[in-house]
C-alpha cells in the first residue's frame, strides 16, 4: 500500500538541480544561472507533483563521511521539492561516470566503437552506484510513484527499481543517441542493459531511429517482441535524411508485459529567450558583438569539447575555406566555444588538444594584426551572453559526427531575428531530422563540408529568411513545454491497473 508521507514522483538524475554556494558562513542553494539545457526542461516538472523529489549525487571525503544534509527543500521559481544528495567518494564518481560512462558508454552510444576502452571498466562499481541511486530513489518513492531515470549512466536503474518496487512506474529518458544493434552489441553488458531497461513501463528517445534501434536490439538480444508499430507523427521529417524512420515501434512485449518506447525530442525556450533579448542589456550587448566583428561576417560555433561534436572536421573545413577562398581573409570571423571537461575526465583530453593545435594553426596560417580568424573559448560562455552571440551571426555552424539531439541549434534558431542567419546541421545529429530547412551536411565528407558552408555564406537573404521562418515556427510549435506537456500525457496513459495486473500476470 502507498504510504502517504512517500513521494508520488522521482527524478533521477546525477547532476543537482541547483548552484551550491557559501554565503556568510551558510551553505545556501541558488537558482541555475543558466536558464537553458536538461535541469530546466526537468525542473519544469517538479511543480506537477505536489511532493516531487530529485535524486543526485553529492562527492564525499575519502573516509566516507557524509558531511552535508542529505535531504534539502528548495524553493525557486519551478515550485518547492525535495532534493536528495546521494553521497559518492572521488573514486566511486570516477571509476562510474569518468570511466565507465564516457570511455565505455559513450563511445558505443554515439557508434565510435574504435573508441571503445574496456580494460579499465570496473562494472562492478557500475552496478553498486547505480544500485545506490536506486535505492536512494526508492526510499522516497510509494509503491506506485513515477520514477523517472535519465540518461545512460543509470542504466541498471530501473532494474534495481523493480526489484525493490514491484508496483512502480519507471520511465527512462535517453539523451544520447541509441545505436543499431551492431554497434551496441560490443557491450559485453548488453543483455543486462537491456533487460533492466525492459523493466521499464516507458522507455524514452529523442527521435524514431533511436527508438527503433533499441526495439531492434531488444528483439534480437532477449527476444522481446514488437506489439505496437505506428507511422512516425510530430515534428519528423519520415523519409529522406539520414536519421529518418517513417515507422516507429511504440510498445513491445517481454516475459509477459508491456514496455512502451517514446520518441519525443526535447524542445528549447524560444519565448525566454526572445524575453531575454528584448532587454536593454542584450540589445546593447548584441550591439556590441556587431560593432567587435564590424564588416566580416560572423560564424558561431557552440559545444562541448568532445570527439562526437565534430569539431576538428569544422575546423579543418574553415582552414580549406580561408585557401579555397582567399577573398573572405579579414571578412569572416569564427567564434569557437568548445567547453573544456571537468578535470579528470581522460576520455576527452585528445580532442581538446586537437582543436587547440588547429585553432593556433588556422589563426597562425591566416591571421594579421588586425584580424585573428577564430576566437575560441574553452570557458562556458553564460547563456545570456551565448544567445546574444546566436543573435548577431550570420551563420551557426554545428557539424557533430553524432549527436543526441543538439539543442544549440534550435537556440539559435530561437534567437535569430532581422536579418536572417543560416543554420549549418550535421544530418547525424537528432535535431536534423525536425530542422529540414537547415543546410544539411555530412562531416564525414570534406566535399559536403565545403559545399555546405559555400552555400551558407552564398544564400540570398530571401532563401535564409524563407528558411529560417519554417524553423522558427518548428523550434517554437515544438518547444520545452510541448515536450512536457507530451511526456506528462505519456505518464498519464500509463494506467495503474493495466501495469499491476500483467506485472503480477508475469
Ligand atoms: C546532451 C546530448 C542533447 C553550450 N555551451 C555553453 C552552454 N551550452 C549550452 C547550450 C545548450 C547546452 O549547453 C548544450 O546542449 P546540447 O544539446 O548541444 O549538447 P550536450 O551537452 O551534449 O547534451 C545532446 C542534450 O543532452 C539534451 O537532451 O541535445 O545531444 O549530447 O543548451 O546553450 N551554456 C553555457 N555556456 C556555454 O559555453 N552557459
Amino acid at each position: 500500500m502507498a504510504n502517504a508521507k512517500k513521494s508520488s514522483f522521482v527524478i533521477v538524475y546525477h547532476r543537482q538541480p541547483y548552484e551550491e554556494a557559501v554565503e556568510g558562513g551558510r551553505v545556501i542553494y541558488k537558482e541555475n544561472k543558466s536558464p537553458n539545457g536538461i535541469v530546466p526542461a526537468l525542473k519544469g516538472f517538479l511543480g506537477t507533483a505536489k511532493d516531487a523529489v530529485w535524486v543526485a549525487w553529492k562527492q564525499v571525503p575519502a573516509s566516507g563521511k557524509v558531511n552535508f544534509e542529505r535531504t534539502v527543500r528548495i524553493k525557486d521559481s519551478y515550485g518547492e521539492y525535495d532534493v536528495v544528495r546521494l553521497p559518492l567518494r572521488a573514486e566511486q564518481v570516477k571509476a562510474f561516470y569518468h570511466v565507465t560512462s564516457k570511455e565505455a558508454l559513450w563511445p558505443i552510444l554515439h557508434s565510435f566503437p574504435d573508441k571503445f576502452n574496456y580494460d579499465p571498466v570496473d562494472w562492478e562499481n557500475f552496478r553498486e552506484v547505480n544500485r545506490l541511486f536506486a535505492e536512494a530513489a526508492c526510499e522516497q518513492a510509494s509503491d506506485d510513484a513515477f520514477i523517472w531515470v535519465h540518461d545512460y549512466n543509470l542504466w541498471l536503474v530501473p532494474h534495481y527499481v523493480r526489484q525493490i518496487k514491484p508496483k512502480a512506474r519507471i520511465a527512462m529518458f535517453h539523451h544520447t543517441p541509441f545505436p543499431a544493434p551492431d554497434a551496441f552489441n560490443v557491450l559485453p553488458w548488453r543483455e543486462e542493459i537491456i533487460s533492466s531497461l525492459l523493466d521499464c513501463n516507458i522507455v524514452g528517445f529523442h527521435i524514431p531511429r533511436y527508438a527503433e534501434n533499441f526495439a531492434s536490439t531488444a528483439c534480437s538480444l532477449l527476444g522481446a517482441k514488437r506489439t505496437e508499430v505506428r507511422d512516425v507523427e510530430g515534428p519528423f521529417r519520415p523519409t529522406g535524411a539520414a536519421l529518418s524512420e517513417p515507422t516507429v515501434t511504440t510498445a513491445l512485449e517481454y516475459k509477459g508485459h508491456r514496455v512502451e518506447i517514446d520518441a519525443w525530442p526535447i524542445g528549447t525556450n524560444p519565448q525566454m529567450i526572445e524575453k531575454h533579448l528584448t532587454t536593454f542589456e542584450a540589445g546593447k550587448r548584441v550591439a556590441e558583438i556587431a560593432s567587435e566583428v564590424g564588416d566580416r561576417r560572423l560564424l558561431v560555433s557552440v559545444g562541448r569539447v568532445d570527439y562526437t561534436k565534430g569539431t576538428k572536421e569544422l575546423l579543418e573545413a574553415f582552414d580549406r575555406l580561408l585557401a579555397r577562398r582567399p577573398e573572405l581573409k579579414e571578412k569572416v570571423k569564427l567564434f569557437c566555444v568548445c567547453v573544456a571537461p571537468a578535470d579528470g575526465m581522460s576520455a576527452y583530453r585528445a580532442a581538446q588538444r586537437e582543436v587547440e593545435r588547429l585553432v593556433g594553426s588556422i589563426n597562425g596560417k591566416y591571421g594579421n594584426l588586425r584580424w585573428t580568424p577564430i576566437m575560441l573559448s574553452t570557458r562556458g560562455v553564460p547563456f545570456d551572453q551565448l544567445v546574444c552571440y546566436y543573435r548577431a551571426a550570420d551563420v551557426c555552424w554545428i557539424t557533430p559526427l553524432r549527436d543526441g539531439l543538439n539543442l544549440v541549434a534550435k537556440e539559435f534558431v530561437a534567437a535569430q531575428n532581422g536579418d536572417p542567419g543560416v543554420l549549418i546541421l550535421s544530418e547525424f545529429a537528432g535535431a536534423a531530422v525536425e530542422l529540414a530547412e537547415c543546410v544539411s551536411v555530412n562531416p564525414y565528407s570534406a566535399r559536403s563540408m565545403d559545399a555546405a558552408i559555400d552555400a551558407a555564406l552564398d544564400m540570398d537573404e530571401t532563401e535564409r529568411g524563407r528558411r529560417l521562418e519554417v524553423m522558427r515556427k518548428r523550434v517554437s510549435d515544438w518547444d520545452v513545454d510541448e515536450w512536457a506537456r507530451h511526456v506528462r500525457e505519456r505518464f498519464e496513459a500509463l494506467s495503474k491497473p493495466q501495469t499491476e495486473d500483467a506485472r503480477s500476470a508475469a
